[in-house]
């Protein structure tokens, strides 16, 4: 058994979810029906090389790499993590792991969250399923004797069917409207209206909305649809839910050596993240944060 054998969980109208101990990286999630809902890209490395590429890859203590000190996206996803309980057989089926900041070997830097840090933290991922639907839940603790700052994301790879990633029609976004959007790309910032947001170019692009705290999305992923829900909460306060949606397109997805070149006709990520106006977790307490994917 190597520590990286990968956990698969089944239910028992059929659907089943596949995670690597290295990130609790969730590779796949296929329901009941047999429809695969995640995307994972045909180059990606699973020896825990790297970052594992698609499925949905944990994103903490920073989204991109705002603090230079450690690596983008943080460290969850670069490090093993312990199993821990297993249900299968009732109404849902689920599992758990998890990951004490003592443990982080990889990517944590020399800064504020590198070896020498003040901060402690558990991090617990609970994966469950039913028929058709996926949740995960990421809880921190704050088992340190001091505040610590954060940001948190899913950077979930939805599969999109057929191919069709770049055909407005079979790929699109919905539910943004009134949305504040800031492209990554070109730096404009503006207010989303009612046309869907589709894949014509490269899209990297934050939606955030403070008075919506609770993230809804109904993506098209090639003609099937996927309801996407998220919410979080700092020590029991509700805190807003923002989200990413990327496709690299054809000049990014060349640069990446655990993608082909053609993969972007065959994803959309769409990552919610608890990214702005955060609350510092403080000692003794907690954070959760919930996704939420259904077939449609
Ligand atoms: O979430 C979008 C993004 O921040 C893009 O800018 C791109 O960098 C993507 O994440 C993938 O990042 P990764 O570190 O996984 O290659």
């Amino acid at each position: 058994m190597s520590q990286n054998d990968p956990v698969t969980i089944t239910h028992k109208s059929g659907s089943s979810v596949t995670i690597y101990p290295y990130g609790a990286h969730i590779t796949s999630f296929k329901t009941a029906s047999g429809r695969e809902l995640l995307f994972v890209s045909s180059s990606a490395k699973l020896d825990g090389s790297k970052a594992i590429r698609g499925g949905i890859p944990l994103v903490f203590p920073q989204f991109g790499q705002p603090d230079k000190s450690y690596p983008q996206h943080g460290f969850l996803r670069r490090n093993y993590w312990k199993a821990g309980l297993k249900e299968e057989g009732g109404d849902s089926s689920s599992c758990e792991f998890y990951l004490d900041l003592k443990d982080v070997e990889t990517a944590r830097g020399d800064g504020q969250w590198g070896k020498e840090t003040k901060y402690d933290c558990r991090i617990t991922l609970t994966v469950k399923i039913l028929a058709e639907e996926l949740t995960t839940i990421m809880k921190f603790d704050n088992t340190g004797a001091v505040p610590f700052d954060f940001q948190t994301l899913f950077h979930t790879y939805l599969k999109v069917a057929g191919g069709k990633a770049l055909d407005p029609t079979s790929c699109n976004v919905s539910g943004l409207e009134g949305y504040k959007a800031e492209d990554k790309i070109t730096g404009e910032e503006y207010v989303l209206g009612e046309s869907p947001i589709i894949i014509d170019r490269e899209v990297d692009r934050i939606y955030q909305n403070s008075s919506k705290p609770i993230l809804s999305v109904v993506v098209n992923t090639g003609g099937q649809k996927v309801s996407l829900k998220a919410k979080a909460s700092v020590d029991g306060k509700e805190t807003p839910v923002s989200v990413v949606v990327w496709n690299p397109h054809i000049e990014k997805a060349k640069g990446m050596s655990d993608f082909t070149d053609e993969q972007y006709h065959d994803m959309v990520c769409v990552e919610p993240g608890v990214l702005y106006d955060v609350p510092s977790i403080e000692n003794g307490k907690s954070a959760v944060f919930e996704q939420v994917i259904t077939a449609l």
